[in-house]
């Protein structure tokens, strides 16, 4: 690659530019955005499933309503993340087979069933409390469309959080059996959400570039951190507590300690061994098959409209 091209790259960088489509960017750039914002894009349609599970079982028309619109969210979101992948020269297609192929990776935390209504609460509160805690400093990351889709994204998702902990705050203040049963999502739901952040630092093969080249704000083990600090409280203000014997605020860092993470769980979920991994593909292959019609009668229909206007 040109050096002239490539320091003039670095700099924009260094100085917070974004990186826009038409811009020139190294070829690893280009592929480590595109594997980020994929596997982003196909968390958010996987992500889908385990709630979409609870809609009809929903306790109230309110509640249902609020989870259909959040459910309907994270189906934009997926289709922001797409559009801003394409911007790369993927197509949507080759993302799509990759994801349906088991070749593209999506987020650990959706390979965990929902056993109750509590793991809706659980959701909200934890898996998009961590989503916005990656998210925001992503709003500034340097590729320009990834960007921009973050800002809307990081609104959404923190009316998402904010639904799940009104949801764990009314089981929390229920009958006996509705706190245990919220104890019982935030016993299941904390661990995986921990590993939500991806491997520790030291083990983390793609933070280094990533952080150099602003893709990455901040790294793995500092959002975690900052997911650990944010949320305890927040368990501790409705009564539940955190599945871990070995947290405690440590005055002198300013910060929670918390217990070790159980790598091999989350390396051997990342092979695709979760819980439900393959009842989360299956349903997903099932989907886009059952979907073809659509896409066939929308493109059809983009066709006739196209000849209309050249007529
Ligand atoms: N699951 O070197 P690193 C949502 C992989 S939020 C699966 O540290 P990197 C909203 C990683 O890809 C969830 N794989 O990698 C919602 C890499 O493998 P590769 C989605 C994981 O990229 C809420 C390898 O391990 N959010 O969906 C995971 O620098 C509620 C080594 O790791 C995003 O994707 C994992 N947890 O850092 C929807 C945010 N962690 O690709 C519905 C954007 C790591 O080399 C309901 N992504 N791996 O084969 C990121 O910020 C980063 O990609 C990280 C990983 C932080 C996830």
């Amino acid at each position: 690659e040109p050096a002239e091209l490539l320091a003039a790259f670095e700099a924009r960088v260094a100085a917070d530019d974004f990186i826009e489509p038409k811009d020139w960017m190294p070829e690893a750039y280009r592929r480590t955005l595109v594997r980020q914002m994929s596997q982003h894009a196909h968390s958010e349609v996987v992500g889908m499933l385990p709630e979409g599970n609870w809609i009809t079982r929903a306790p109230s028309l309110r509640r249902k309503a609020v989870l259909l619109a959040k459910v309907q969210d994270e189906g934009g979101h997926a289709l922001y993340l797409y559009s801003a992948t394409e911007t790369l020269g993927t197509s949507r297609e080759e993302m799509i087979d990759a994801l349906h192929s088991g070749r593209a990776k999506y987020s650990t935390i959706f390979n965990y069933p929902t056993l109750t209504w509590a793991d809706i609460g659980a959701i909200g509160w934890l898996v998009d409390g961590a989503a916005i805690m990656n998210q925001v400093p992503l709003q500034r990351t340097s590729y320009g469309p990834y960007a921009r889709a973050m800002v809307r994204i990081c609104k959404e998702e923190s009316f998402h959080q904010r639904q799940g902990y009104e949801i764990m705050m009314a089981l929390a203040a229920g009958t006996p059996d509705q706190k245990r049963m919220a104890q019982d999502a935030l016993n299941r739901w904390w661990w995986p959400s921990l590993m939500m952040f991806g491997p520790p630092d030291d083990n983390s093969p793609n933070s280094a570039q990533s952080m150099r080249w602003r893709i990455k704000r901040d790294t793995n083990d500092q959002l975690r951190q900052k997911f650990v600090d944010v949320t305890v409280p927040q368990a501790e203000a409705i009564g539940l507590t955190v599945p871990d014997a070995d947290l405690k605020w440590d005055a002198a860092r300013g910060h929670y300690d918390f217990g070790a993470i159980d790598w091999e769980e989350f390396y051997a979920v990342v092979r695709g061994e979760g819980p439900v991994a393959r009842e989360r593909m299956q349903a997903r292959r099932k989907a886009w098959d059952d979907g073809a019609w659509v896409r066939e009668a929308a493109t059809a229909h983009a066709e006739k409209q196209r000849a209309r206007h050249a007529a």
